[in-house]
């Protein structure tokens, strides 16, 4: 799957053309924006940057400067300060974890660079050390899917059954990460039959997580539930609970949770396969070029900026959806 990641990221680079916006004047100088970017970790981030590269390109008057953090805060100081070497206009920044963000933030106030956060937000006490962010509510996220679990058991008359769920978690320390895991934490506490087996850190990836959950399987197997921070913990998942021989999705021995809803994920889901899918959406492209624009006229954006979502399963899913899909 890493292969095929960075294999689309390319194809997609090579073909995306810009996704034009609104047509500068000729004469109109660009906008250099440079993007810190994450890391190629899962569909969704290649999905994230294709958007970002689409939008924040020439034809829509911008230059922009790209950093692949490879999944490491110490790269993305690297990148910040060069950005400020190179004088960007603006720096646009997906912060891996929440942590560790003032001195580096302070040196880009102090170079007069103003700051727009991207799907992660950051644990500063001071606010101003950013203008704004745009990204997705995690802990809804967890709590959509946590309530479409509630009402499928309901459903199905197993709400008293004891239920053991094992929680693969994303980046240590990162937004997505710590607001899904605090829905399953207070849905566990609200719960009494329901129980955390295990956390997995599955940083994210279909390696990682394939990795351990093929090697917790080797000593539990009584696992009613998995609740996976991403798409690409989920394959893994999926794939280790093929080779152990325990069925799963509707109808299965482990109903499978997952969190972004790419466009693969959502054809398990249809197949039968995953059983609910939250939501997570990477097309802030046009979102972060239209803040900019909003700033370069002088206006101030709002501070922190939403995305809606839902959470899908089998019954909302059809091919002309899936067709239809962006990401
Ligand atoms: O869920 C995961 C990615 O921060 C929302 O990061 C993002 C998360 C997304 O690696 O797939």
């Amino acid at each position: 799957m890493r292969k095929t990641i960075a294999l689309l990221l390319l194809a997609a680079l090579l073909l995306s053309g810009c996704a034009r916006q609104a047509v500068p004047a000729a004469e109109e100088k660009l906008i250099r924006v440079g993007f810190s970017q994450v890391g190629a970790e899962s569909d969704w981030r290649v999905a994230n940057t294709v958007s970002m590269i689409g939008a924040l390109c020439e034809e829509n008057g911008f230059e922009l400067l790209f950093d692949n953090a490879k999944q490491r805060q110490e790269n993305q100081f690297v990148a910040i300060r060069n950005f400020i070497q190179q004088g960007v206009d603006y720096l646009v920044l997906a912060p891996i974890a929440e942590a560790g963000w003032e001195d580096v933030l302070r040196e880009v106030q102090a170079a007069g660079i103003p700051v727009i956060l991207v799907d992660r937000q950051i644990a500063a006490e001071d606010r101003d050390l950013y203008v704004c962010w745009v990204g997705s509510d995690f802990q809804a996220e967890g709590e959509q899917v946590l309530r479409w679990l509630e009402e499928t058991l309901e459903s199905r008359g197993r709400a008293s059954e004891p239920l053991r769920i094992l929680h693969i978690r994303g980046t240590d320390g990162s937004s997505a990460q710590l607001g899904r895991t605090k829905a399953l934490e207070n849905a566990v506490r609200t719960h009494p039959n329901w129980s955390v087996a295990a956390v997995l850190p599955g940083e994210f990836t279909e390696a990682k997580s394939y990795e351990l959950v093929r090697d917790y399987l080797r000593e539990d197997r009584d696992i009613q539930v998995i609740y996976s921070e991403n798409d690409n913990m989920s394959f893994g998942a999926m794939r280790a609970l093929d080779e152990a021989g325990i069925s799963y999705g509707p109808g299965g021995d482990v109903t499978i949770l997952s969190f972004d809803a790419v466009r693969e994920a959502l054809q398990l889901c249809m197949d039968g396969k995953i059983d609910a899918c939250a939501e997570c959406n990477p097309l802030h492209g046009p979102r972060v070029a239209a803040l900019i624009r909003q700033m370069e006229e002088g206006k101030t954006p709002g501070k922190l900026n939403y995305v809606l979502e839902s959470v899908y399963d089998a019954d909302d899913l059809t091919p002309a959806f899936l067709a239809a899909r962006e990401y």
